[in-house]
C-alpha cells in the first residue's frame, strides 16, 4: 500500500517531548536510512556490478554533545530547541571509493519518495578554509509510530575514502588543540588537503580509463 503523504488523513507529527523519545524517534530514523542505503548499493551492484559504498557508519550524537553546540548557538537546552536548531542528531557517513560516487549516492538519496533534502552544502565544489572537502546533506523522513507520524531529520556526510582520512586526523588536531593548532600544522593539513584532492581526481581518472577499457572489450 502506498501512503500519500500529502494527504489531510495522515497526522504528521513534529512533537518530541522527552530526551527517550528523542533517542527512540532519531534511531529509528537513522535504522530507516541505512536499510534504504543497503538496498540502493545492492540494487546498483546487481545492475552495474559496481558497489559505489566503501562503507557506512551511523551514530546519535550524546546528549553532552548536543547541549554543547546548543549552548554554543547560544540557545537554552530544551527537547523543542534541540529538534529545531541541532541538525545532525542523528548522523550518517557514507564512504566511498570515488568523487563521482558521491554525486551517484546523493541523487539516488535524494530521488527517495519519502525522503525530503532539507539542505546540502557541498565542500566538494566549495572546500572550506582549513581544506575540508565532503558533502552534507540535511533531509527529513517520516517515522511510523503507531499513533502518528513524525518527520525526523538526519545529517548524510558523503565522502571519500581519502576525505575522510584527511577529516579524521583533523578533526583529531583540532580537538586536541582546542580549535587553536600552531600555524604550521594548520598550513601542512592544507597541503594535505591538496593532495588528497589531487589523488582523487587521479585515482577517478584511472578508474575511468579502466572502465572505457573494460567497455570496449565486452562489446
Ligand atoms: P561534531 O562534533 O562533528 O558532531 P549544522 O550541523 O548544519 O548546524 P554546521 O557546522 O554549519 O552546523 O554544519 P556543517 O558545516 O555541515 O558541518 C557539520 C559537520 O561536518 C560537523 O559537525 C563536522 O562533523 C563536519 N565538519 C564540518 N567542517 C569540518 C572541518 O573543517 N573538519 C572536519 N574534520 N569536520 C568538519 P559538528 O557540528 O562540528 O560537530
Amino acid at each position: 500500500m502506498e501512503l500519500d503523504l500529502s494527504g489531510s488523513n495522515i497526522k504528521i507529527s513534529d512533537d518530541m517531548h522527552t530526551w527517550e523519545e528523542v533517542n527512540l524517534l532519531y534511531n529509528a530514523a537513522l535504522k530507516q536510512i541505512q536499510t534504504k542505503i543497503e538496498i540502493l548499493n545492492e540494487e546498483f551492484q546487481e545492475v552495474h556490478r559496481y558497489n559505489p559504498i566503501e562503507h557506512v557508519k551511523a551514530r546519535v550524537k550524546g546528549a553532552e554533545s548536543i547541549v554543547k553546540k546548543l549552548k554554543r548557538n547560544g540557545y537554552e537546552s530544551t527537547i523543542e530547541n534541540m529538534v529545531r536548531y541541532v541538525n545532525d542528531i542523528a548522523g550518517i557517513r557514507i564512504i566511498c571509493s570515488f568523487t563521482s560516487d558521491i554525486y551517484r549516492i546523493a541523487e539516488m538519496i535524494s530521488s527517495q519518495k519519502d525522503i525530503q533534502v532539507l539542505t546540502i552544502k557541498d565542500y566538494i565544489m566549495n572546500p572550506k578554509d582549513s581544506g575540508y572537502r565532503s558533502y552534507h546533506m540535511i533531509v527529513s523522513l517520516p517515522v511510523y509510530l503507531s499513533d502518528r507520524i513524525v518527520n525526523v531529520k538526519v545529517e548524510i556526510q558523503i565522502r571519500t575514502v581519502a576525505m575522510d582520512f584527511w577529516a579524521s586526523l583533523e578533526h583529531k588536531i583540532q580537538y586536541k588543540f582546542e580549535g587553536k593548532a600552531p600555524v604550521h600544522i594548520n598550513t601542512e593539513l592544507y597541503e594535505c588537503a591538496k593532495m588528497v584532492a589531487d589523488l582523487d581526481a587521479r585515482m577517478l581518472s584511472l578508474n575511468d580509463e579502466i572502465q572505457a577499457i573494460e567497455n570496449t572489450t565486452a562489446n
